[in-house]
């Protein structure tokens, strides 16, 4: 009954969305028996039972340890009507962490594995159509146990009955729950099931203004039985709703004249990141073939975006021109939440880039809910879409579960994405240990996989290894590496990072002439309203002269300030926010702070060196 979850649950003329947000009963299952002891088949989960709201983590909201560190098995349940209006319902998980089973009226509905990323089930057979309304029950059970092919991995210590430990080889907490919003989604017997599009192409004049753009569609029906006694029509609008395009074939393409192009927000001054990106609407409507043409369907994507991307030995080209990442990376984390979505930190997260005069961010360290996206795509904020294979080593590389699951996230990653002008590119893991030598095999094999279905995005994984030793990025199309020199290597030498970083893209360029290179993480550990002068690690100050001390030497490198010589391609600190950690006697507070923010999303000293050199870089992007 799983589907492939593909299209955000959008209303229309022929579409109902119902919010199952709000609180639900919850319970731990410490022993680990209620499936057993069938607690999806009863009217109520057994006692004791507490409200958790959805979505969010449950660990942090209660004053309960127990629950803040709980490992295996919890339960949701919730109960709502449901007016039988539709031929066909849908259930859609935007996202729950990890291993998660769903029951509807006491039967099995769908089971997913994997934390990030929508999973969805038919219910119309588990709900009685035989009256007005039905009275729906729902039952949830969640694992967020990880172990060494769940990916993220993670190892499971039994230090005695009472100690166990879930050890994780990555640095953020692993929260857990149904963490994004829960969603009920009506459509007609007949349905568009999926829609792609690839805007690949644009012509330009002497000028370089676009002349034309084909944008060429796929639209996927179902639940139609013979498929030719439906007609589909497809119009692409603008931001006024007038039809610039149409085409009558579900599989196809459209032709703009003189388009508008999206640009990431500061690009050639064209879009100043005060300002919106230009956005077409791509309306879908299924007919039958009948004298009367009753609309069976209507689905309307409103984040199209015409843009291309290329790479060359040394740029990144968006529409045909130099683009430079000046942005930072980031956590699905705040206060309380944990990584719940909430509407409040979505908007406060762009209005802040905003702020910075940031024009990207990379998903570390796996994909974001899927409204991080549409807000990226409406500011121009382009996104590298990160898959959640972080603290991957050898033991992962030598499993073909392991790599089996990566080329499931990364297909339902890109599935669910691939429609969004704002990603830019598609980073297949966080600090792999590629110095192994069975590394080179399945990032082999991985990148194999990905550029079959990679949607005119380039391909990388993002390197702690060394440019001597890393097995798997010859198989990828960009460097991106992530340096802490300053801090984990020689801490507290602000005065040894020039050498370093000028080495190190050297030796990187040497062995890889052909990719451009990015800077994905730099940064130190601050904490906010420690001062100290001279600058000292962990001081406000140090965190400035940190940052100063790499931009020099970006700079020398830059393909944007070195048109002919240059091939560094963007910097993107670590970074933009204090998040939560496991704890640890490096992590104070439960912190790692290296926010250019603190968790409550309010500017340290570095932020304001970041903003200026950041207008700076916008004026000659
Ligand atoms: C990098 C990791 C990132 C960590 C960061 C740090 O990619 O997840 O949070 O180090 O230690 O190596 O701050």
């Amino acid at each position: 009954i799983s589907l492939h979850a593909l299209l955000y649950p959008a209303e229309s003329e022929t579409r109902q969305v119902k919010s199952l947000d709000g609180l639900w009963h919850f319970r731990l299952d410490e022993q680990g028996v209620g499936e057993n002891e069938r607690w999806f088949a009863q009217p109520n989960l057994p006692e004791p039972t507490i409200l958790m709201p959805v979505p969010s983590s449950y660990n942090d909201v209660t004053q309960n340890i127990t629950i803040h560190r709980h490992i295996g098995w919890v339960w949701y349940a919730k109960d709502f009507f449901l007016h039988n209006t539709a031929p066909r319902w849908v259930l859609r998980f935007q996202a729950a962490h990890y291993e998660i089973r769903v029951w509807v009226n006491g039967h099995s509905a769908v089971n997913h594995s994997g934390g990030h990323l929508p999973f969805e089930a038919d219910i119309t057979p588990f709900i009685s159509t035989n009256k007005d309304y039905s009275k729906v029950h729902i039952v949830v059970a969640i694992n967020n146990t990880l172990t060494p092919t769940t990916l993220p991995p993670g190892y499971l210590q039994i230090h005695s009955p009472s100690y166990r430990e879930l050890q994780t080889p990555f640095d953020f907490f692993n929260y857990a729950g149904i963490d994004r919003s829960v969603i009920l989604y009506s459509t007609s017997t007949a349905y568009i099931q999926d829609i792609t599009i690839d805007t690949q192409r644009i012509d330009y004049d002497a000028q370089h203004i676009a002349t034309s753009a084909v944008l060429v569609y796929t639209v996927t029906i179902a639940g139609v039985n013979p498929i030719n006694t439906i007609r589909v029509l497809i119009e692409l609008l603008d931001t006024n709703g007038m039809i610039v395009a149409n085409n009558t074939d579900s599989h196809s393409s459209l032709v703009v004249t003189k388009p508008n192009l999206w640009e990431p927000c500061g690009m050639n001054y064209t879009h100043p990141c005060t300002e919106h990106s230009y956005l077409y609407t791509l309306q879908v409507t299924l007919y039958n073939d009948s004298p009367q043409m009753n609309i069976l369907d209507i689905y309307r994507i409103r984040h199209v975006g015409i843009r291309t991307i290329r790479l060359t030995d040394s740029k990144f080209l968006v529409n045909e021109r130099p683009f430079y990442f000046h942005g930072a990376n980031a956590h699905e984390d705040s206060d309380i939440r944990g990584k719940g979505f909430d509407h409040v930190i979505l908007a406060k997260h762009f209005n802040l880039y905003g702020w910075l005069h940031g024009n990207s961010f990379r998903t570390s360290h796996y994909p974001y809910a899927d409204e991080f996206y549409e807000m990226a795509d409406r500011f121009g904020i382009a996104i590298i879409d990160e898959t959640p294979a972080v603290g991957l080593s050898a033991t992962q590389f030598v499993s073909q579960a392991t790599l089996d699951h990566h080329i499931q996230v990364t297909t339902e990653m890109i599935n669910r994405d691939r429609n969004h002008p704002s990603v830019l590119m598609w980073s297949l893991a966080n600090e792999p240990e590629s110095n192994v030598p069975s590394a080179k095999d399945y990032f082999s094999a991985l990148a194999d996989f990905t550029r079959s279905i990679a949607a005119g995005r380039p391909i990388t994984y993002v390197i702690s290894a060394g440019y001597n030793n890393d097995q798997g990025i010859q198989f990828f199309d960009m460097i991106c590496i992530n340096r802490y020199f300053g801090w984990y290597s020689q801490p507290g030498r602000l005065d040894q990072i020039p050498n370093l970083v000028s080495e190190e893209l050297t030796n990187w360029r040497h062995r890889f002439p052909n990719k451009p290179i990015l800077m994905s993480e730099y940064g130190a550990d601050t904490v906010v309203g420690l001062h100290h002068d001279p600058s000292f690690m962990f001081t406000e100050e140090y965190q400035k002269d940190f940052y100063t001390a790499y931009h020099g030497i970006f700079d020398n490198f830059s393909s944007l300030i070195h048109p002919d010589t240059g091939f560094f391609v963007g910097e993107l600190p670590w970074n933009m926010f204090d998040f939560a950690t496991d704890q640890s006697i490096t992590r104070v507070g439960g912190l790692n702070r290296k926010g250019l923010f603190t968790r409550q999303r309010q500017p340290k000293a570095a932020a304001f060196v970041i903003k200026s050199r950041y207008e700076h870089l916008e004026s000659i992007n």
